[in-house]
């Protein structure tokens, strides 16, 4: 079996991946560590020109090697906080209006592709599979391809992939599509964003489908397939107990006084609906005055991409939803609403998930929400607390036990609310078994393995065959 190589925009640090960061990092090390192999990618840092073309950082832990590179300034502000997050991310995430496109910005996407590409040319062996991670990379292949590279290549979308009247809005859409047909395997998160790559394919790229998910566009084969990101949900429930009696727990219920907890934790990104999930607690309050006093929401929000000026509007327009609400409806010993912009340890999270009585997550686009999965995996099975899940998370196809809510309708969600507030505890608990069996049918293991299974599947190119299979 050849080696793993994975390409993300950012690598984990060794430390991370031993746990202390997201369970992705934790997943995706297991197969590295199994298969030996690479972990490529930026390193967060921005730097001089000198310094980011010295680089790959090699970093060896047991059969893994961390190889990182910086960006220089120009290169992060066209690549990362331009093309892929100020066009591909509000795009992707049917946020026309947050998006702008600039020709000099994708031309350094491109450029910043095929320079990371040409970097990690030079780590490869011939028998590698190499697995290329989200938005920022969608050209990566393409540029290996040029390279002469003939490895198997396969490519996961962590987003949701727009229908295609929404993918048109970015001038180049076509040529994205082609750089995605340079890959052997496209994973997406649902069957809808497959669908979505499948409809451009037919009616804008004169292509075609196979029933097995197969397409052939632009003069090249390549497979598609739909692979569900997940969690370890026994390792979330055992860290979930085992801090449950922890200080901070205990300092959270103390302040409650008795009342009920709504919990959300989501990065600051407008994608995540967190101002309609105010307005509908806000509602809450309105509609039901017997739960004035006696319900709090904890909303965890740590910024991210806080130098993209649509984040700091979003972080504006919280506060001052925040603020509103909390104004409207705060007591001398009662605040609503408790908004907290920062970073807090995974375990905590897992144990305050696990001390509240609803997960209320309401994105208005996401290609899965781990977060959802994570709420779920954390209740103590004895007198769970119940998800509101968006049915415009990906997780919402798998988790039929959770209580679903258009983000778009604040009555309903304000409802889906009260009806969860008062669920007796045998409906909870139906609920959390159905949740729990789906999570572990389809963990996070089995999401990577049956990725690299089938990547592992495609017929290998022979030597000048770096084009594509013709
Ligand atoms: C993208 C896609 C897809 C959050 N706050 C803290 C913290 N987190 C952790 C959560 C969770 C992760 O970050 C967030 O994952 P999500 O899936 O919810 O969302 P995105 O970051 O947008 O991820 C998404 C995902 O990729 C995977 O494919 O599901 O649709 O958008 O694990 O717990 N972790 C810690 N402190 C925090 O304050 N430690």
């Amino acid at each position: 079996m050849g080696r793993l190589i994975v390409v993300s925009n950012r690598v984990a640090t060794p430390t991370e991946t031993k746990g202390s960061a997201g369970g992705l990092a934790v997943g995706v090390f297991g197969a590295l560590k199994d298969a030996g192999g690479v972990w490529f990618g930026w390193s967060g840092d921005v730097v001089s020109e000198t310094v980011a073309n010295a680089g790959p950082m090699l970093e060896q832990d047991g059969a893994v090697t961390f190889a990182t590179v910086g960006l220089t300034r120009k290169d992060y502000d066209q690549y990362y906080r331009g093309f892929s997050n100020a066009t591909l991310w509000p795009v992707f995430h049917y946020r026309n209006d947050l998006a702008r496109y600039e020709r000099e910005e994708y031309a350094g996407y491109r450029r910043v592709n095929a320079w990371l590409a040409h970097k990690l040319v030079k780590l490869l062996e011939p028998d590698d599979i190499i697995w290329i991670h989200d938005y920022h990379l969608i050209p990566f292949a393409e540029a290996l391809r040029s390279e002469g590279v003939t490895n198997r290549i396969g490519f996961f979308l962590h987003i949701p992939f727009p229908a295609p009247q929404i993918l048109l809005n970015i001038p180049p859409h076509e040529e994205l599509v082609k750089s995605l047909s340079c890959y052997d395997l496209l994973g997406f998160q649902t069957a809808t964003d497959q669908q979505a790559f499948h409809d451009y394919v037919t009616r804008h790229a004169r292509g075609t489908v196979s029933a097995d998910g197969s397409v052939e566009a632009f003069g090249r084969k390549l497979r598609t397939g739909v692979y569900r990101i997940g969690v370890f949900p026994d390792e979330i429930a055992e860290q979930a107990k085992r801090y449950e009696s922890r200080q901070h727990v205990l300092e959270l219920k103390q302040s409650l006084e008795g009342r009920k907890l709504i919990m959300s934790v989501d990065r600051l990104d407008y994608s995540k609906g967190l101002v309609e999930r105010f307005r509908a607690f806000e509602l809450l309050l309105e509609r039901s005055p017997e739960w004035r006093g006696n319900v709090t929401l904890v909303q965890i929000a740590p910024p991210t991409r806080s130098d993209v000026a649509t984040y700091q509007k979003i972080r504006q327009d919280l506060e001052y939803e925040a603020g509103r609400i909390n104004g409207r409806y705060s007591g001398l010993d009662y605040t609503p609403i408790r908004y907290l912009n920062q970073q807090y340890d995974r375990w905590k999270l897992m144990s305050l998930f696990r001390e509240s009585q609803i997960g209320f997550v309401t994105p208005l686009h996401d290609g899965m929400n781990l977060v959802a999965k994570e709420y779920v995996a954390a209740q103590n099975p004895d007198d769970p607390g119940v998800l509101v899940l968006s049915i415009f998370a990906g997780a919402a196809a798998e988790l039929s036990g959770a209580v679903l809510v258009n983000p778009h309708d604040a009555i309903g969600m304000c409802e889906a609310l009260q009806r969860a507030l008062q669920m007796p505890l045998d409906a909870r608990q139906r609920r959390h078994e159905i949740n729990m069996a789906a999570l572990r049918e389809n963990d996070l293991g089995v999401w990577r393995d049956s990725f690299l299974r089938d990547l592992r599947s495609v017929p290998v190119r022979r030597a000048g065959e770096a084009g594509g299979h013709q």
